[in-house]
């Protein structure tokens, strides 16, 4: 029984995870999940990257979307807006509020975020076995340029220099703001003082192959790696660890990875995301054909680099990518 570990966040993560699923059917995996997305809302915590793991493996996904329940309706959504209760920006349909209510619910009589996200998966039968990276909270905020500030020269700046900038939630970045402003840092809330989950780093001393999927490098993976002890359970892993290239041809296939990349000075190309995980983690990683004359560049890294199709059209175009990184972690670990 081959045992996988995933760190997973976002839509790329967890269509990677339904191919790889297929590829390896007999694999034991585990998710490591991102928790960073996390939001309170409506007095509810709502966690977008395990509930889009849980949803897509489970069947109940929007499929087009890649997030939220597939046909949704939104009636408490209007009824809120109807209080003038916000936000309204952020789309929590009707079937998704209960996920939240039952997850709120656990939460409040004292269940861990690990035991409720075993609980709602027990409905949902993913086919893995999903980990929040953490029980404790972590919020990542994104710091812009505070628009109002410049709508109100008389706010000026602190002096400190910061020019009327302010942080705000991820999900207010990535979906009101459709991270159409600058960010020029991006911070995991808490999570200097988180510890892994139970089970987590269990499931990495443990596992035969890690694999960072095509997951957005900043907010995804590395909010996971933020979580004190799993980098460096990670790096003392004396297993395969190969990732897939999230860039494509110089741009994200999906979602605003690039905004992200641009915040802590790291390039928007498939060899930059390698060097930045760079070889003291990642041993192997994929990079699509159009990026072939990465390769080079990768290997000269200390990452052995294969150029395979990396666009997930499909289920079967997903499961050859996840095949081949298994491929790849085979010859690695030769
Ligand atoms: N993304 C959007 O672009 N717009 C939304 O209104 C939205 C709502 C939403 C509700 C629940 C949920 O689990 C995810 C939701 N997302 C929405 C996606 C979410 O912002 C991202 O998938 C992750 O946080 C990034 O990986």
């Amino acid at each position: 029984m081959q045992r996988i570990v995933v760190l997973a966040g976002g839509i790329g993560g967890a269509r990677f995870l339904r191919g790889l699923r297929q590829a390896a059917p007999d694999a034991e995996i585990t998710v490591i999940g991102n928790t960073g997305d996390d939001i309170h809302l409506f007095g509810l915590k709502v966690c977008p990257d395990l509930d889009t793991v849980m949803y897509t493996l489970g069947g109940g996904i929007h499929e087009e979307q890649g997030w939220g329940r597939a046909d949704e309706t939104f009636t408490v959504k209007e009824e809120l807006a109807a209080y003038g209760v916000g936000p309204a920006w952020f789309g929590l349909g009707d079937r998704d509020f209960a996920t939240h209510i039952v997850r709120t619910q656990m939460i409040s009589a004292g269940y861990p975020l690990s035991a409720v996200t075993e609980a709602l998966c027990q409905r949902w039968q993913p086919g893995v076995r999903l980990l929040p990276m953490t029980d404790d909270r972590v919020e990542t905020h994104v710091l812009v340029d505070d628009p109002d500030a410049a709508a109100d020269p008389g706010r000026g700046d602190a002096g400190d220099g910061a020019g009327g900038r302010r942080a705000v939630h991820f999900q207010e970045y990535w979906v009101r703001l459709r991270a159409a402003v600058d960010a020029h840092a991006v911070v995991p809330i808490g999570a200097d003082q988180a510890k892994p989950a139970p089970g987590v780093l269990e499931a990495l001393a443990a596992a035969d192959t890690v694999l960072f999927p095509p997951s957005n490098p900043v907010v995804s993976i590395g909010t996971i790696l933020a979580v004190p002890g799993i980098r460096e359970a990670i790096a003392d892993a004396d297993v395969p660890v190969v990732g897939l290239s999230p860039i494509v041809g110089g741009a994200p296939v999906r979602g605003m990875a690039d905004k992200m990349l641009a915040a802590i000075g790291v390039e928007t190309t498939a060899q930059a995301v390698a060097r930045h995980y760079g070889s003291g983690l990642l041993d192997g990683w994929l990079v699509d054909t159009a990026d072939a004359d990465a390769v080079p560049d990768v290997e000269a890294a200390g990452i052995r680099c294969r150029a395979v199709p990396l666009m997930m059209s499909g289920p079967d175009a997903t499961a050859l990518m996840a095949a081949e990184a298994l491929t790849l972690a085979e010859e690695v670990r030769a």
